[in-house]
């Protein structure tokens, strides 16, 4: 089976430190906490970036000088900026960390609730447009999913000449308004992408492990970190992120699966070498 590349999601829109007192606001913060996930294990640092108030923010500046810091520390590193940023905001804030030419960044396929009164939305028009956008820059996406019919949109763009192939997922599972985390729910999203795709999954809040453990069974690629879930175990909040990748590192190794350096993700995914 090949390798397994861990994605660190260190810090989220939505989750505070109210939530879990790690969670990295500053750039500092946002730094050290990328920079223990990645000696844990992870290749890819799945980025939000915040001001030093919590607030989350898109903008272009804080973002390059959370990549710039993570950099510093882990030169290796795949970074992949969000450009889903927080609920609510317009299209041009939240796709302003693309001008810094990461080498990945997330596209959304598809509009969801996500709980309460809240909508992350992302129309046909909006996905068309970041991937337009993204392909002039070299960006490869990673088609963010957070139900079924969202892999129908990528696939449908994909034909259209929107997305290119192969095409690498996200499955985004537990969402309040997206697929469940049951191991059913992830086999037929793994079974509904074109031959050829690579996936990671994120299981959202306690679907976070059990999914993990799913992907690395099944040949997919697991997202863990403080955005989806902050506890360790039930009741235990998590002291950092570098824990939440330990701890897949540990399931990984017990279940014989290898874990990918930053290059072999790279090979993985089909992205050129960083020079
Ligand atoms: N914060 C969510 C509204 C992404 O990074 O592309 C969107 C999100 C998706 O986290
Ligand atoms: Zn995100």
């Amino acid at each position: 089976m090949e390798k397994l590349i861990i994605t660190a999601c260190i810090c989220g829109a939505e989750v505070t430190k109210e939530h879990n007192p790690a969670v990295p606001y500053t750039v500092e913060e946002i730094a050290e906490q990328a920079y223990g996930a990645y000696r844990a294990g992870a290749s890819i640092i799945h980025l939000h970036v915040r001001w030093d108030d919590g607030t989350p923010t898109q903008d272009k500046d804080r973002f390059d000088a959370c990549m710039k810091a993570i950099y510093e520390k882990c030169p290796d590193v795949i970074i992949q900026p969000s450009t889903g940023g927080a609920v609510g905001m317009s299209n041009d804030e939240r796709l302003q960390p693309i001008t810094l030419r990461p080498e990945m960044a997330t596209l959304d396929c598809g509009t969801c609730n996500f709980g309460g009164d809240d909508i992350f939305v992302n129309t046909e028009n909006m996905i068309i447009d970041f991937a337009t956008k993204m392909n002039a820059l070299n960006i490869k996406p990673e088609v963010e999913v957070f139900d079924k019919g969202m892999i129908d949109m990528a696939k449908r763009l994909a034909k259209k000449g929107y997305i290119k192939t192969p095409m690498h997922f996200d499955f985004v599972m537990g969402v309040n308004g997206g697929i469940s985390g049951d191991p059913r729910d992830l086999v037929f999203m793994a079974g509904s992408i074109p031959e050829g795709s690579t996936w990671t999954v994120a299981g959202v809040g306690r679907f976070e492990f059990p999914m993990a453990v799913m992907g690395i069974i099944m040949g997919g690629h697991v997202r863990v970190g403080f955005e989806d879930n902050v506890y360790l175990s039930k009741g235990v909040l998590a002291k950092s992120n570098a824990e939440l990748v330990e701890k897949v590192v540990r399931l990984a190794r017990e279940l014989g699966r290898e874990i990918a350096t930053p290059d072999e993700a790279r090979k993985i995914l089909g992205l050129a070498p960083r020079g």
